[in-house]
């Protein structure tokens, strides 16, 4: 039987999310500290757990037919994989960071400097793009600490909170991309495996669709009905039934987290009564 080989995180900041993604979209299978791979007992996939940085290196020589890894690492490595989807987790952005009592004013700023990285094709992309020549120090981690001990003017690295560039008198200057955990496949794949992957993305887009939507329930006075139905016009349109006091109804319908609380403030306004917002597993469009 034909197996897509899905490469993923053996253990670091994508590997619980990652794990959880494939779990909800129904496949299961075990994970542990120790495993080199695991079947999947009721889709045809095999779980490959492997580091990050490996991840499109198998995936561009068919070790793997798919992974799921940060665009940051994507971008990075130049392999030639493609990016089918994009996973709404371990969001974060590369950024140029400087000590605090710098007055960075520009990118000239790093003409002629030694920046310390580990992403040495993206930070040399940016500096290329903007006619800047600096000199690039390859390291491979605690990248935070290279000015404070003089290896450095300026570093790149991945920011989330920020809390660490803080914590180490540094600061934001540039961001250079933003990034989060996509999947991405070989080039080509037997159509077999590609139906396979088909099935998978349309799986991993219900769950998406889902994490962004709420299911709102609610009473309003009939007169209200058309004006709440502009605000909350659901996949459809929402259903709608009498309550048992008179003149009044119950309304259910679907909403997008985007823009969630204003809408709850305009249904409140248009007479609305008794919200109730309830998470919604998985969404088959
Ligand atoms: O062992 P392996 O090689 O597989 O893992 P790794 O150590 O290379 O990567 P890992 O697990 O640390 O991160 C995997 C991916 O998570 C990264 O490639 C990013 O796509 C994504 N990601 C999201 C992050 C962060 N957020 C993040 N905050 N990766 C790293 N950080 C680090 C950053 O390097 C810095 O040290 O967290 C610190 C900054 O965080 P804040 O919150 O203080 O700004
Ligand atoms: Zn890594």
């Amino acid at each position: 039987m034909t197996k897509l080989r899905i490469a993923v995180q053996k253990s670091g900041r994508l590997q619980e999310k990652t794990v959880a993604l494939l779990k909800e979209c129904g496949l299961s299978f075990n994970n542990g500290p120790n495993r080199l791979k695991a079947d999947a007992h009721n889709f045809p996939a095999e779980i490959l757990y492997l580091r990050d940085d490996d991840i499109p290196q198998y995936v561009q020589d068919g070790v793997a037919d798919i992974g799921i890894l940060g665009e940051n690492v994507l971008i990075e490595k130049k392999k030639n994989i493609s990016l089918v989807e994009r996973l709404d987790f371990a969001k974060c952005r590369l950024s140029i960071a400087v000590a605090k009592s710098i007055e960075y004013g520009s990118s000239e700023f790093l003409r002629g400097k030694k920046i310390a990285t580990s992403y040495t094709v993206i930070v040399q992309q940016f500096l290329d793009e903007r006619g800047i020549e600096a000199e690039i120090h390859e390291i491979s981690g605690s990248v935070e600490i290279a000015p404070g001990i003089g290896l450095a003017d300026a570093i790149c690295d991945i920011v989330s909170t920020g809390s660490t560039l803080l914590g180490n008198g540094l600061k934001e200057v540039e961001t250079v991309i933003k990034s989060e955990a996509v999947l991405v496949s070989a080039e080509s794949l037997s159509p077999e495996k590609q139906e396979i992957l088909d099935r998978l993305i349309f799986r991993i887009k219900s769950v998406k669709t889902a994490k962004n939507s709420k299911y709102l329930l609610l009473n309003a006075p009939n007169e209200s009905i058309e004006a709440i139905t502009e605000v909350m016009p659901g996949m459809k349109s929402p259903t709608v039934t009498p309550l048992k006091e008179e003149g009044w109804s119950s309304l259910h319908s679907v909403v997008n987290e985007d823009d969630f609380w204003n809408k709850i403030d305009q249904l409140k306004a248009l007479g609305a009564q008794g919200i109730l917002v309830v998470p919604i597993e998985k969404m088959i469009l």
